[in-house]
Formats: C-alpha cells, sequence, structure tokens
C-alpha cells in the first residue's frame, strides 16, 4: 500500500476576495468557521504565519504569545489536525517596506531576525519543526537601492542565526521570482539550495516548491521538485496554477495546465513524497466573483483534481513508457499520456 498524501491548506486560503483594483467582495470568515472547513473538506493540517496564530503579534510579550499559542494548538487538536509549517510574516511591517533581512537599515535587518526566531519559538509550541521562509520582499524595485552581494550574505546570515536558535528546526526556502518586488534575490529552487549548501548546517536548510512561483520564473515545477527531491530537499508543495506570465495567481491545481500538473503528480509519485512525511498544500485562492458560499471550492477541487492525477499516475501502463523511451519515440508516448489524461482510451 503506498503511503497516504496528507493535505494541508491556511487561513489565507479562505479569503475576501480583495486585489490590487478593488475592495473585498465577501465577509471575512472568522477563524472559527475556517477551522471546521479543514476536516470537512478531507485536509489534515494548517499551515499558518506567526501572525495567523498570535494576531497583532507586534503588540504582545512572550507569556501572551505563549498562551496564545498553546489555546490554538488545542483548538487545532480538538479537530484532529496539525501545524503543517509556520512562517514569520515578514512583509507587512511598517519596518520592513524595503525588505525583511535584506534591509538597508540594519535595525530593521535584526528585528526580522528576532522576528524569525520568534516564529520558530511558536512553531515549537505548535509542535511543528519546520519554518517556511518566503522572501517577499528581498530583493530591489530599483536594481541600484541595494547592493546585492551585501544582500545575500544577509540572506546567510540570517538563516545561519534561526539555525542557532533552534537544533531541530527545519528551513524551507520557498523561491520566488518577482512579486511584490520587481526582482526578489532568491527566485529558483536553485537559489535556495544554493543557500543551503553553505549554510551552517545545509541538512536543516530545504526548500518549498510553489507550482505558479516556478512558472512566474519560466521553468517547469516538476522538474524543480525533481531537483529538491533528488537531495531529499522537497519539504512541502504549494500546488495552484497559473494562465501564463502574469500576477501570481494561485489558480485551482491544474485548473489552467493539466498535463504540467499531470507531470508534478507524476514525480511526486515516483519519489514516494507522502511516504516522506512531507505534505501536499493547497496555496490556491478563489475566483472573486466567487459567492461566498463557494469560496472554498477550490480548496475542494484542487485535492479532487490532484487525487484524480494520482490515479492516472498510478493507471498509466508502464510498459508504453519503456517501449516509447526504447524506441525513443517521444510523439507515441506523447499521445499515449495525452489520450490518457482525456480518457479517450
Ligand atoms: C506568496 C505565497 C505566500 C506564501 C506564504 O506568493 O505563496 O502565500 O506561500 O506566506
Ligand atoms: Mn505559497
Amino acid at each position: 500500500m503506498p503511503a497516504q498524501y496528507k493535505f494541508s491548506f491556511g487561513p489565507w486560503n479562505i479569503s475576501e476576495g480583495n486585489d490590487p483594483f478593488g475592495p473585498t467582495v465577501r465577509p471575512t470568515v472568522a477563524w472559527s468557521e475556517k477551522l471546521k472547513v479543514f476536516k470537512r473538506l478531507g485536509f489534515d493540517a494548517v499551515m499558518f504565519h506567526d501572525d495567523d496564530i498570535v494576531p497583532q503579534i507586534e503588540e504582545k510579550a512572550w507569556p501572551q504569545i505563549e498562551r496564545e499559542a498553546n489555546e490554538m494548538k488545542k483548538s487545532l487538536e480538538s479537530e484532529g489536525l496539525v501545524t503543517e509549517v509556520t512562517a514569520p510574516r515578514l512583509w507587512e511591517d511598517p519596518r520592513t517596506i524595503d525588505g525583511a533581512f535584506t534591509s538597508n537599515d540594519a535595525k530593521e535587518r535584526k528585528w526580522a531576525i528576532d522576528r524569525a526566531k520568534r516564529c520558530i519559538d511558536i512553531s515549537n509550541i505548535m509542535n511543528c519543526n519546520i519554518v517556511v521562509l518566503w522572501l517577499a520582499r528581498e530583493g530591489t524595485y530599483a536594481r541600484e537601492a541595494k547592493r546585492a552581494i551585501d544582500a545575500h550574505k544577509w540572506l546567510l546570515d540570517a538563516v545561519n542565526a534561526m539555525l542557532a536558535h533552534d537544533p531541530k528546526i527545519r528551513i524551507a526556502i520557498e523561491p520566488k521570482p518577482n512579486e511584490p518586488m520587481d526582482h526578489a534575490y532568491i527566485p529558483t529552487i536553485g537559489h535556495a539550495l544554493a543557500l543551503s549548501a553553505i549554510s551552517n548546517d545545509p541538512k536543516r536548510v530545504g526548500g518549498l516548491i510553489e507550482t505558479a512561483h516556478s512558472l512566474l520564473a519560466g521553468l517547469d515545477p516538476s522538474d524543480d521538485m525533481a531537483f529538491a527531491l533528488a537531495q531529499n530537499k522537497l519539504w512541502s508543495v504549494h500546488l495552484n496554477d497559473q494562465n501564463g506570465l502574469k500576477y501570481d495567481q494561485d489558480k485551482s491545481f491544474g485548473s489552467a495546465n493539466l498535463r504540467v500538473a499531470w507531470n508534478q503528480v507524476r514525480v511526486l509519485e515516483q519519489a514516494n513524497y507522502a511516504s516522506t512525511g512531507a505534505m501536499v498544500a493547497f496555496d490556491t485562492k478563489a475566483m472573486r466573483t466567487s459567492k461566498p458560499e463557494h469560496a472554498t471550492r477550490h480548496l475542494a477541487n484542487s485535492r479532487k483534481i490532484f487525487l484524480h492525477l494520482v490515479d492516472k499516475v498510478r493507471s498509466f501502463d508502464a510498459n508504453i513508457e519503456k517501449q516509447c523511451i526504447a524506441n525513443r519515440d517521444y510523439e507515441a508516448l506523447e499521445i499515449a499520456i495525452m489520450e490518457h489524461l482525456m480518457g479517450v482510451k
């Protein structure tokens, strides 16, 4: 029996539908309501930003943060859920307008490292040993605005400071090439794992690959996953979809390009990803047009499409693949896959 996939999403994946050109279009769903959605839709875990666990975290002292994190852990337990990952939200504070770990201001860089350490402490309370770093504002709008060589050294300093803060914590870097920045400093999984290799404990620095982020970098998400899997460094995935090179769309998994989605599932299957203990997260958003009563369908649909694709990968005739490869007949291989996906054969 192959290992069962475990699924997760984050509170921000049930959203109010605002975009850069318009306000919210759906009422805010209270956390207590969101919490009930997980099991109902067949999910096992929650991914959190630090301030999803402790709102207004900057206004609170540690004893209160500790108390609130413990309460959150209890409410998760009462639903039979666990925490998949935590992440310091370093991109909304006024101090990080010009970057967090790579801010030109040493005080702001220190603030960012302290906040990341506090996220690790919260993660420990939540019984979770993976902290995700999405390096949202570590980059520039004007290339000359920062000294990029220094910025890369500061990123390494930040990773090392986090590793030193807790000997058990693992850091999963979630690369993204742009948005909000024009150019981000760690745009691909190659950059992330290169940073890992020069860190003080490479075994504890890995990656999280988001479909849309790979596509925005012009890369194939399944090959990005393979690169990390070959090094045992794929510690989570944010599956979603993206219709070409535009803003980060966070569409339902497989909804824009089924063949690209199939290849992601195929590579996860080949690596027996589920047996590594890593989970499948869907970083998807409802379309802005979705009515409130339909605003979690993108999560159910992404999970459904994923599981259908697992069936498709498992039921594809391995002999066809072998023969086509032996004959170097990739046209035959391609049509066999397309017909299999279309269910016409
Ligand atoms: C941003 C993104 C974030 C991270 C979590 O594009 O993907 O949602 O996944 O902070
Ligand atoms: Mn993501």
